[in-house]
């Protein structure tokens, strides 16, 4: 039976890599945990160095196989049947996001999932209509000629991808991939492994060749991360974590001179203006700064508020936080779920430790809630409200991944816009007001790569997704995405 889970009679279920369409085992297996009980998912096979090269191999060999010879039409064609794969199977990857995230139900069956199903579908619809450039030259002899490029794919890609949304960020990088005519190995988040794992089924159903789509468990450092990213047939990786390892990968990469595309971290803004509807502003803060308990890359973790409303928001948004509810992820009632693990549950409570030692007025939560039973061992931290650090503090300038936010009063346009923007990450940012000239104006002004005015993660998936600053490299998202999986190649025609 080639699925993603083997099981022996006396052994708890192991999830397996996923290499030239089979299902295989690795070196030691790892145990992968849900952070709302601390029981154990499943144990994950381990890719050691050898199944990391099986798996690049296999891709290499998939380039040159029926998958490099089908017509742009024919990827597209089964690149939809993928999609259609994860909606037919939409309660397993649900459950399986669920577990291996803690995150509610409710939020990953109306993002995460769909979002994975139509990211194939949406560069199943771009590939068709790729374009290239032309240009006619003259020559001395009057003939001239006639230049055209052509896109070929860059090979195989390395896809290294977080645990906050990992079904979501990993087919928003393998669909562009696979669709320009890539073959993947993909390192899902140690945290994360098994929707990844899954795909590799819903792969061979839809008709993609053996070899295109591969998975390899493990961690990063001297592991599956780092094997896939050192590897010298990996022709290009594309990467979505934190800003220091995409530094490490940065200098892996630089062996041999790969390209790389980095969506890294962020310490992101939302200026409040006190014209806004407060209404909106509050909703829309709310999703910012606690939607996946914070664990989103765009979300809000400062934010300025103009003086005059700075005390109404502050109360408003301390109310409706005060709303939020943890528990079973499974039950409508939960809204707000536990942070991906023990560790980083540390990482986020060193934070809450700071502010308090540093002087923060506490507005809400600040430690560990009172939860016992069955999420007594969950990785659960309450939803927190500061106000009254200094922008110099740890606090306030480095990413905390937690249902944490700052809130800071300001006077003027050009002092939000400054604060705004001291960050060394330049990711996203949230304007809430009703004068749009003022939305124009500051928009233009705040060094990120994503500004919402009245929103906060509306997405259309044609448009550039990326980061300034040290929040990332190049641009995702409908042709941006074709650029980085696809070389141009110049043809000259002395005609
Ligand atoms: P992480 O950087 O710790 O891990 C990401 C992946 O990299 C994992 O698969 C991990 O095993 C692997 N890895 C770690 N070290 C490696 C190495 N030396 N070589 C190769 N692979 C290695 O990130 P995370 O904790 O999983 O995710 C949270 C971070 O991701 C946050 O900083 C968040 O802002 C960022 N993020 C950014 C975006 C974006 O679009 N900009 C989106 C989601 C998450
Ligand atoms: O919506 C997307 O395409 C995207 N890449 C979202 C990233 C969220 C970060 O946590």
């Amino acid at each position: 039976m080639n699925k993603a889970f083997t099981r022996t009679e006396t052994s708890s279920p192991c999830l397996a890599n996923f290499v030239d369409g089979k299902f295989v085992a690795g070196g030691t297996p790892f145990e992968n945990r849900n952070p709302v009980t601390g029981e154990l998912v499943s144990m994950v096979s381990e890719a050691d160095a050898g199944v990391v090269d099986d798996a690049v191999k296999a891709a290499q060999r998939a380039l040159k196989g029926p998958w490099g010879r089908m017509s742009v039409q024919e990827r597209s064609a089964v690149l939809r049947k993928v999609a259609d794969g994860i909606m037919k199977r939409f309660d397993e990857f649900l459950r399986a996001e669920v577990l291996d995230t803690g995150k509610p139900a409710s939020l990953a069956s109306h993002i995460d999932i769909p979002r994975g199903a139509a990211n194939f579908n949406i560069f199943a619809d771009q590939v068709l209509t790729l374009s290239t450039e032309t240009f006619q030259m003259a020559t001395p002899d009057g003939a001239g000629a006639l230049n055209y490029a052509i896109r070929v794919p860059r090979g195989v890609i390395g896809v290294v991808c977080p645990w906050n949304l990992p079904l979501l960020l990993m087919t928003w990088k393998v669909a562009p991939a696979l669709a320009c005519g890539n073959t993947v190995v993909v390192k899902p988040s140690e945290e994360t492994p098994t929707t990844a794992a899954l795909l590799g089924e819903v792969m061979n159903e839809a008709g993609v060749p053996p070899g295109v789509y591969n998975v390899v468990h493990g961690f990063g450092p001297n592991s599956a991360g780092e094997f896939l990213t050192r590897h010298p047939d990996v022709n290009g990786i594309t990467f979505t974590g934190e800003t220091v390892t995409g530094t490490a990968i940065m200098k892996a990469a630089s062996e041999g001179v790969r390209p790389v595309s980095f969506e890294l971290g962020g310490k992101n803004a939302a200026v409040v203006f006190a014209d806004c509807d407060l209404d909106k502003a509050i909703e829309g803060t709310m999703r910012s700064v606690f939607a996946n308990c914070g664990q989103v890359c765009l979300g809000t973790e400062r934010v300025y508020v103009e003086r005059p409303i700075f005390d109404r928001f502050v109360a408003r948004l301390k109310e409706a936080a005060s709303g939020l509810r943890m528990g079973d992820p499974f039950d409508k009632a939960t809204t707000m779920g536990p942070l991906i693990s023990q560790e980083h549950r540390r990482k986020v409570l060193s934070y809450y430790e700071k502010a308090k030692a540093e002087g923060a007025t506490v507005v809400l939560g600040g430690g560990v809630p009172d939860i016992d039973g069955a999420y007594a061992n969950g990785s659960f931290v309450q939803p927190t409200i500061w106000t009254g650090l200094p922008e110099t503090s740890a606090v306030v300038r480095e990413e905390i991944f937690g249902p944490c936010c700052h809130i800071q009063p300001f006077d003027s346009e050009d002092e939000a816009v400054a604060l705004a923007n001291d960050s060394p990450y330049g990711l996203a940012t949230a304007i809430w007001t009703e004068n749009l000239t003022r939305a124009h104006r500051v928009a233009a002004q705040i060094d990120v790569g994503i500004t919402w005015v009245n929103s906060w993660f509306l997405r259309d998936l044609r448009t550039p997704f990326g980061g300034s600053k040290q929040s990332g490299i190049g641009r995702e998202g409908g042709v941006h995405s074709m650029e980085f999986y696809t070389e141009l190649r110049n043809v000259c025609i002395k005609l």
